[in-house]
This record gives structure tokens, sequence and C-alpha cells, in this order.
């Protein structure tokens, strides 16, 4: 057993020491071979054995491809936008913070694209959403103006949070983004109680709550599947399986590793869906969403794609070799990429046109990074206004080592 390993699980010395008979991990768990990634699209439906033995007996790919022709242009075109435009928004981000012009946590959405935009393509714009804190592409895609999100990664007065949330707590009541969560989970139980208020408030609304693979482990995953089965609420929890939590795999960290399952102990219907093809996840999304919507219950879904860098910004993804970097970021696992050749394919996008949408995308960047930019810091005499829910006498503005502290 290797330092990492003992790290992570308590040495045998550790267990015994606890008085424990618990098994060692397993030496033989490892992440999905590319093959099962591959194959993944087409377990949709809850079956006898679990990816982990497909090797041997490998289904064919199932050829998921829309038929285009039923599709309006213009809205595939506008996918095709939004994805780019949260790609270049999350390369320009990862840029600043490699300038220090952003501080703190930061954690993109590469790879995540067709995802984010076909989850929020379900949604109508009075539903709920509640994120973990790979939240920038939620934030526009839920109708944020990318430059007030740009602003808040800052840290500025002019931020969706007036500079004090950054990067992991993107939110607005106006679009109905309650947040990003740092706390892995943390979002589960507020999107639970959101649901709850909906139903007693006799409303329509369904509520999202996303969050990644490494969440279904965490105790709020099982309070909050519970009560919101048990209660019937309409929430819909989507996890966003990149086949790691941090630097931990799927396969070392779940007894279960096909997530859309992991509702059945609460008999909450879950769809597994690839999530590098937008159109996939906003019809399978829309389905869940809507059922919630009229029957009144909770949904599961799973949506999986390949995270291109590491896990937050500064993490060089050393647990990871190069063949699978390279396998993460190549063309055919790219969200954008593979819709770019089908739309190319179909005639619907054309040289001209991506040219165009690449311009209009830079510049609007560019004026976000601009705007952040030339926002003011927050002053320091309003460190306090938002820390207590009712007004506490600090109207002094005095510091911690100020007099009023010594009272
Ligand atoms: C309760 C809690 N435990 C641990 C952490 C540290 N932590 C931050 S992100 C993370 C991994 C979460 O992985 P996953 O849910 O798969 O999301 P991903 O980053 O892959 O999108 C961990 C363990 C935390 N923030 N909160
Ligand atoms: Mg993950």
């Amino acid at each position: 057993m290797s330092r990492g390993d003992d790290a992570c699980h308590g040495s045998a010395r550790q267990r015994t020491m606890a008085g424990l008979a618990l098994p060692a991990h397993k030496p033989e768990g490892r992440a999905f071979s590319y093959e099962e990634r591959h194959t993944m699209a087409d377990t949709a439906k809850p079956k006898s054995g679990s990816a982990r033995s497909s090797g041997s007996k490998r289904r064919s790919r199932k050829d998921t491809s829309h038929d285009l022709s039923k599709e309006n242009k213009d809205t595939l075109l506008d996918y095709y936008r939004r994805m780019l435009y949260i790609r270049r928004f999350e390369e320009r981000t990862s840029q600043a913070y490699t300038q220090a012009r952003i501080g703190g946590y930061c954690h993109l959405n590469l790879g995540e694209e067709a995802t984010v935009v076909g989850l929020m393509s379900a949604l109508r714009e009075t539903d709920y959403l509640f994120t973990n804190y790979r939240d920038h592409g939620y934030a526009i895609e839920k109708g944020m103006d990318p430059k007030r999100v740009m602003a808040e990664l800052y840290g500025r007065v002019d931020g969706v949070a007036k500079g004090w949330g950054g990067s992991m707590h993107m939110y607005d009541t106006e679009t109905r983004l309650l947040g990003g969560y740092g706390i892995v989970g943390g979002q589960l139980p507020l999107a639970t109680g959101a649901a709850m208020a909906v139903t007693y408030k006799g409303g329509d609304e369904v509520v999202m709550c996303q969050m990644g693979d490494g969440t279904t482990n965490i105790g709020a995953w099982h309070e909050s599947l519970n009560i919101a089965k048990l209660w019937n609420l309409p929430v819909v929890f989507v996890v966003i399986n990149n086949f790691t939590g941090m630097g931990t795999t799927v396969e070392r960290s779940s007894a279960e590793p096909d997530l859309y399952k992991r509702g059945s102990a609460f008999r909450i219907e879950g769809e597994r869906v690839d999530g590098r093809d937008v159109l996939a996840v906003r019809d399978t999304t829309t389905k869940l969403v809507e059922r919630a919507r009229k029957e009144q219950t909770p949904f599961l879904l799973e949506a999986w794609s390949q995270r291109m860098k590491g896990h937050s910004v500064v993490d060089p993804a050393k647990y990871r070799t190069q063949e699978q970097v390279e396998e993460a970021r190549a063309d055919e696992n790219d969200p954008i990429a593979i819709f770019d050749a089908k739309l190319t394919k179909a005639g619907i996008l054309t040289d001209e046109i991506r040219d165009e949408i690449a311009a209009s995308i830079k510049e609007s960047v560019a004026e976000a990074a601009d705007f952040a930019e030339n926002s003011p810091h927050p002053d320091v005499s309003t460190l306090f206004d938002y820390t207590y829910a009712t007004p506490v006498p600090n109207e002094s503005r005095r510091m911690p080592a100020d007099p009023v502290f010594a009272e």
C-alpha cells in the first residue's frame, strides 16, 4: 500500500488499533476505461452487471445522434454559441486567475459545456437551481450578466454577490440560481427545502440540484434523497460524473459506480446520459424535469463527461496519466468539437458563421473582463454588512482590533 493509500484509507495498523476488522481498500480499484466510458450512454436503463464488468463483453456503441432536420437551426446554433461562450469565458477566467486578478478557489466547467447548456435548456426561467462550486457556466446560462459574473470572480462591487461570494458562490434571486456551494453536498438539503417550499406554496416550479460524482457519498445525499421521495418533492438531482472527486475515482469511492442507480434505495428513478451531447442532455433533462413538475416527485440524472483540466485552476492533476489527459481533451470527447462536427456535416455551421460567432464571443468576454477590472473593490467599511441577517452594532465600522470588540 502506498503512502497515498494510507493517507486516504488508514493503514492496516491504524485499523487494527481501532479494533476494526475492516478490509483494506481493494487494490484493483481503478477508473473506468476509455471503452467503458464510451459505452456508458447505453446503460441508461438499469441492467444486471455494472460498467466494471463490461470489458469482457463490450456493447456496441449506440448511435445517439439526433435527426437534426427536425431541429430548429437557430436553436442549434444558439446551443453552439452558448457552449463556446462558456469555454472562452472559463479560459479567460483561468488566465485572470494565473495573473492573480482572481483569488480564492476556482473551478471551471471546461469539458462540461454540453451538460451545462443541455441542463439549462430544460429549465423554465422560474425554476430554481442549486449547484456546487463549479458554477460559472450555470450562472451565465441561468441568465446572469457575464460581466457581473466576471466581476464576482474578481471580487468587485458589481459582482452578482457584490464581490463577497467569489467563484464558488454565485447567487442571484432574480434568475433563481440560489447558490454556488463550496461545502460538498451543502446544496442538497437546501435544494430539497426549496422544493418543499414550492410544494407548500402550491407552485409549479421545479428545483434542479447539481452536484459532482464525489457528492454521492456524503451524508446529506442520503438525507436529502430520502426526504425528497418521502415527501414527493419536485426536485431533480443531477450528478455530473467526471469520474473523479478531486483525485479520487468513482470506482475507488463508490460501491455502486453506476451512479444513476444510487437513487434506487429511495425508489427514485434515475437515468444516465452522455454529457458530451448537448441534445441528449436537453432531451433527457426535459423529460425528467417535466415529470417532476407533473408527478410531483424527485428524479435522478447522471451526466458523464471528462474534465479537461485539473480539479481547480491550480491543480496540476498529477494523478492522471498523460494518456488520460490527452483522452479527456481529444476532439472525440470535446463536447464543442463534437457538436461543431455534427452541425458542419449537416450544413448548419459554415466557416463564415463559425468565425462570426467566435468573434462576437471574443469581444463579449473581453468586455466582461474589462468591466470586472474597472469595477471597484468593496470598501473596507462594508466588511460586516452581509455577515448577519439582522443589523449588528457595527455602525462605527471599526476593525476587529478596535475597541468595540474589546468591550
Ligand atoms: C464536506 C466537504 N468535504 C470535503 C471537501 C473538499 N472537496 C472539495 S471538492 C471535493 C471533491 C468533490 O468532487 P465531485 O463532487 O465529484 O465534484 P467535481 O469537483 O468533480 O465537480 C472535495 C472532497 C469539501 N469542500 N467539503
Ligand atoms: Mg467529480
